[in-house]
């Protein structure tokens, strides 16, 4: 039996569309998948501030937190959590230009009045995590915005949340492009240097996604570990990436095993999930996938990574030391390849 818990968001089963071509299956209704996702073994849901409420920028401030509250009821029919909101700041036309650190002070503001509307979507399902995948807080043209300016504007943003809600964390989930192309914030080293910069770092962490630390072109395992070694790891996005290229959200361990082995061997070792945290997953379907069979990534990336627990395991560290005495690296290379091809 694992040792953790699962969750996955309902953007991860999609309708197909891709940045040159449209929808290819149709829709599946949210309450479906958040039953799928328990029979699929899932313990929480990640949610978008609007995969909660849909159509919020239209809606009271009341109104928001009553139709959170019925998530809530759906989620406790089905027995599942919700593990945070993150305030999806980058498909409205105010965020044309980023969020917190855009050009504009009116879209500044309006950035913020959705992150605080995700505090409160967060209170109403149970959760005390607000995720900031900071999708377009950097430029596409380097002259267009100051970055000093930049990671001041990102403070405040943070600031904002931290001081209207005592009970919220903030995770940031690090990206180096895409869709803008370059961030502010590329990489876990830079969340958590930030972090120190806002009114309560102790409730400024990190989400790391395996995709993005290879989009940066850094391995997905240390950088866990540099978050895990400074108590700073509260989320993660397992997934598979072929190279430094567009992000593509592979079902975890598609790609590299080895690279997905040290993943599981360092969230094992090192206690993640102990303080409540959740392996997330964000998977996403291929769009040659028909409809019927478009929970597969889902399943294939949670049987991927129970087996590479079972790896882990009966990894033999009386082994590993004696390599590691002896500096017989290419000893303790095979051996790691073998164990995994079970031979
Ligand atoms: C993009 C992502 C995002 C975030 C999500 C939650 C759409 O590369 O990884 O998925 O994970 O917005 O923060
Ligand atoms: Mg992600």
């Amino acid at each position: 039996m694992s040792q953790f818990k699962f969750s996955v968001g309902p953007w991860n089963v999609h309708e197909g569309a891709d940045a040159f071509g449209p929808d290819v299956r149709g829709s599946i209704p949210f309450e479906e998948k958040i039953k799928k996702f328990k029979e699929i073994g899932m313990d929480a849901v990640q949610f978008h501030d609007d995969d909660a409420v849909p159509e919020m920028n239209s809606m009271t401030e009341k109104q928001i937190k009553e139709a959170a509250a019925d998530v809530k009821s759906l989620l406790n029919k089905y027995g599942l959590a919700a593990e945070f909101v993150a305030p999806r700041l980058w498909m409205d036309p105010h965020t044309m230009d980023g969020g917190f650190t855009s050009n504009s002070k009116e879209d500044r503001e309006f950035a913020i009045w959705r992150a605080l509307r995700s505090a409160d979507i967060a209170r109403q399902l149970g959760c005390d995590k607000i995720v900031l995948w900071l999708a377009r807080e950097g430029t596409l043209c380097q002259e267009s915005k100051d970055p000093v300016e930049g990671n001041k504007r990102l403070i405040d943003g943070i600031n904002a949340i931290l001081n209207y809600d005592k009970s919220m964390k903030v995770l940031i989930e690090p990206k180096p492009n895409e869709p803008i192309d370059r961030s502010f914030i590329p990489t876990i080293g830079h969340v958590i240097g930030l972090s120190y910069r806002t009114a309560d770092p102790n409730r400024v962490g990190g989400l790391i996604e395996s995709a993005h630390a290879i989009l940066a072109g850094l391995d997905p395992a240390n950088e866990m570990g540099y978050a895990l070694a400074a108590g700073k790891l509260w989320g993660v996005h397992l997934n598979d990436q072929n190279g430094m290229k567009f992000d593509q959200d592979k079902s975890f361990g598609a790609e590299n095993l080895r690279q997905a082995f040290n993943q599981v061997l360092v969230l094992k070792k090192h206690g993640f999930g102990n303080n409540g945290e959740y392996v997330g997953l964000d998977v996403k379907v291929m769009r040659t996938q028909k409809l019927e069979v478009s929970y597969r990534h889902i399943e294939n990336s949670l049987s991927v990574f129970r087996m590479l627990e079972k790896k882990a395991d009966t990894f033999d560290w009386a082994f590993q030391k004696k390599c590691v005495a002896e500096r017989d690296y290419e000893a303790l290379e095979h051996y790691t390849i073998k164990h995994l091809l079970n031979m």
